[in-house]
């Protein structure tokens, strides 16, 4: 699944990632050919044209061109609009009631699309996070449909309310009802589906819901449907309301596109994809993983998020151990100065540490940077691992090594013995180590 957008993203952005400069030119090329690739995969034409519209403004701004790497932070923004149009940051489950009321779920979709399959699935899922559910046998179209549903649910060990009559909404109504008698606290309802979207079905769905009053419901879409998928939700949400969409068939071949499509237009996230034939192929729909699977990316995104940070994991830690320990020396702060000034700004770098506000940022212009460098790049070994021993011939053969004066020098040392005390009030205040750690993406 996926694997043809992946591979043409994956082209795209390697040509990208890595340049140190890229033109507007670029940009626009790789939006013209993310364009095509979202196109090929069958996404809708009013999503693609949203996506790149977005993705474009945003990529043109003065943000990635000027950046360190133009090219991970065009990847980034790709990667956040992706994240987006599939739902946004968090996965989605079943909004269901505590086990005191009978939460219903219907199962709404076109014929095959996968609604009896999907609610044994889920029937097994909820059984194993705890909850009582009864499976309501309300396609009664179909002949062999009621069958289907018995074979599903003792397979999956969940009982099956069927009757002997032609009224769906009747039999919803009386498994409601069994269900409050026998203490089930989830009712699954499978529906009847249809060739095409008729007007006799969706009153059918509206009469059960109306009856039943769903928590969830959910519209099945088979993942292979392609760009009509997007109209048929669309149906489905304006004449019978949908919560949540459930992509059935992902495992197949198919070119993805309802994914990103239906989300955007009709508004109700994916919260499940099916992904075979067996009752355990179902997952929660997470929107980074499968935005990460499509740019074919994998850990690329977390590594992205690291080098916007300008800091990789390692570093921050071997730094935050030494703040710890308090064995931060000068050679470490001269290791930091080389990142700063690398990535042009030190008040990131303050930030990051916790000490935005504390150390002023005046202190930290890069002139002076560049000055510390020097003068740090002076200093022996010894003196480097132990400020102490810097008396007053040392700083005059420091100064006259770097080029500086020794009232520089002096200021520097002052200015890392602040720092040091700073870091350890920080390492000694969790509070600030959470936050320091989080901002350094750990
Ligand atoms: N590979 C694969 N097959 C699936 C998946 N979900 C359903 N199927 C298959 O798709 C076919 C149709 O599934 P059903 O669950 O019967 O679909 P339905 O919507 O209930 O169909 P009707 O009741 O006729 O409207 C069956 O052969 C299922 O085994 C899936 O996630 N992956
Ligand atoms: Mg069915």
């Amino acid at each position: 699944m996926f694997e043809t957008l992946s591979e043409k993203f994956t082209g795209i952005i390697r040509s990208l990632s890595g340049k140190s400069k890229i033109s507007e030119k670029n940009i626009s090329d790789a939006i013209e050919e993310i364009k095509n690739a979202l196109l090929d995969a069958d996404v809708n034409i009013r999503v693609v044209r949203r996506f790149v519209n977005q993705t474009a403004e945003e990529a043109m701004g003065t943000k990635v061109l000027s950046s360190v790497d133009p090219g991970q932070q065009f990847v980034k923004i790709v990667y956040d609009r992706m994240v987006k149009a599939l739902g946004g940051d968090v996965s989605q489950d079943l909004a269901l009631k505590g086990p005191d009321t009978v939460s219903v779920i219907l199962m709404e979709g076109l014929q095959g699309s996968g609604k009896t399959t999907t609610a044994a699935k889920l029937a097994l899922r909820l059984q194993k996070q705890g909850r009582r559910v009864l499976l309501a046998a309300c396609d009664t179209i179909r002949p062999a449909a009621v069958d289907q549903l018995k074979v599903l649910g003792s397979q999956v060990g969940c009982p099956v309310h069927s009757e002997e009559i032609k009224d769906p909404v009747r039999i919803a109504k009386s498994a409601l009802v069994r269900a409050k008698v026998e203490h089930y606290d989830t009712l699954i309802v499978d529906t009847s589906g249809r060739m095409f979207l008729d007007d006799e079905l969706m009153d059918e769905l509206g009469r059960i819901a109306s009856a039943v009053e769903p928590v969830e419901k959910l519209f099945v879409s088979d993942a292979m449907t392609g760009q009509n998928a997007v109209n048929i939700a669309r149906e489905f949400n304006e004449k019978v309301g949908i919560t949540g969409v459930v992509l059935s068939k992902f495992d197949s071949d198919t070119r993805g596109g309802a994914a990103m499509s239906i989300m955007s237009i009709v508004g109700q996230p994916v919260k499940f994809i099916g992904t075979g034939e067996k009752m355990t192929d179902i997952e929660v729909f997470h929107p980074d993983r499968i935005a990460s699977r499509i740019l074919g990316m994998g850990d690329i995104v977390t590594l992205v998020e690291k080098a916007q940070e300008q800091f990789d994991e390692k570093q921050a830690l071997r730094l935050q151990e030494k703040m710890e320990k308090r064995t931060f020396d000068l050679q470490d702060y001269l290791d930091q100065l080389e990142s700063m000034t690398r990535m042009g700004g030190a008040d990131k770098i303050l930030d990051m540490m916790g000490m935005k506000g504390q150390v002023s940022e005046d202190d930290m212009h890069l002139d002076e940077l560049r000055r510390e460098k020097y003068i740090i790049q002076s200093m022996t070994r010894d003196e480097r691992v132990n400020y102490m021993i810097i008396g007053p011939s040392r700083r005059k053969r420091i100064a006259k090594g770097s080029g500086t004066y020794v009232s520089d020098v002096n200021r520097l040392l002052k200015k890392f013995e602040k720092l040091r005390l700073q870091m350890s009030k920080v390492s000694k205040n969790k509070k600030y180590q959470a936050a320091l750690m989080k901002q350094m993406g750990m």
